[in-house]
C-alpha cells in the first residue's frame, strides 16, 4: 500500500462524543485523507473492536491505512493495517518482531527518536508542536525549533501533532515534516470534508 502521509486524521471517540463516527470516518475519507487511527480512551476494548471492525471495510474501499492507538494485540486481532505505540505502551523491538503492519511511534525527544528509527517505525508522530487540549498530558509546546530538531536528526517520515489548525499548518509543513496529525480541527469542524481539502491545499 503506498501511504500519503501529508494529512492523517485521528479518530478520537472522546472528541466526537455523541456523534457518528461512521459518518465522520466517511466525511474524512471523502476529504482526501490519507491514514486514519482509531484512538479510542473512552471505549472498552470490545467497543473499540468492534468499531474498527465497522470502519475497516470503508478505509479498505479507500485503500487507506486504519490504525490502532496504543494496542498492539488489538490491531493483530482485527488484522488493521497498522498500530500507533507511545511510550508506555509494548517495546518497539518486541512490536516490530510481531507485527509486519505499519508502526507508529511518538517519541520523547532526539534520543528517543533516533532510537525508534533503529527499531524500525515506519513513522515519528511528534508533538505537541502547539497547545492542545485534545491531549491533556501532552507536554510543553515543541514549536519550530523542536520539531525540526527532530526532522533533521532522523530519515522516516516524522508527521506533527498537536493544535495543528490552518493558521499554523504552513509554519508546521515548513519544519520539513512528511505530514500532519490532526484532530480537532477535522473532527470539531462545521465541514470535515472541506476541513481536509484546506489542509491537503495548504
Ligand atoms: N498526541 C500529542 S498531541 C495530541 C496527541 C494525541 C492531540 C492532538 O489533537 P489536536 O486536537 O489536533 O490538537
Ligand atoms: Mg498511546
Amino acid at each position: 500500500m503506498q501511504i500519503d502521509w501529508r494529512l492523517y486524521a485521528v479518530l478520537d471517540t472522546a472528541t466526537l462524543g455523541l456523534r457518528d463516527p461512521l459518518t465522520m470516518t466517511a466525511a474524512l475519507l471523502a476529504g482526501g485523507i490519507g491514514i486514519l487511527q482509531l484512538r479510542a480512551k473512552n471505549l472498552t476494548v470490545r467497543q473499540t473492536a468492534q468499531l474498527a471492525q465497522a470502519i475497516l471495510p470503508l478505509t479498505r474501499i479507500a485503500q487507506i491505512p486504519l490504525l490502532i492507538n496504543d494496542d498492539l494485540g488489538l490491531a493483530l486481532a482485527l488484522g488493521a493495517d497498522g498500530v500507533h505505540l507511545g511510550v508506555d505502551d509494548l517495546p518497539l523491538d518486541l512490536a516490530r518482531a510481531s507485527f509486519k503492519g505499519l508502526i507508529g511511534y511518538s517519541p520523547e525527544g532526539v534520543t528517543d527518536a533516533q532510537r525508534a528509527e533503529k527499531l524500525g517505525v515506519d513513522y515519528l508522530g511528534v508533538g505537541p508542536f502547539a497547545a492542545t487540549s485534545t491531549k491533556l498530558d501532552a507536554g510543553a509546546p515543541l514549536g519550530h525549533a523542536g520539531l525540526r530538531a527532530i526532522v533533521e536528526a532522523v530519515d522516516c517520515p516524522v508527521l506533527a501533532i498537536g493544535g495543528i489548525t490552518q493558521h499554523n499548518v504552513a509554519e508546521v509543513r515548513a519544519c520539513g515534516v512528511a505530514g500532519i496529525v490532526v484532530v480537532s480541527a477535522l473532527l470539531n469542524a462545521t465541514n470535515p470534508t472541506q476541513a481536509c481539502r484546506e489542509f491537503l491545499a495548504d
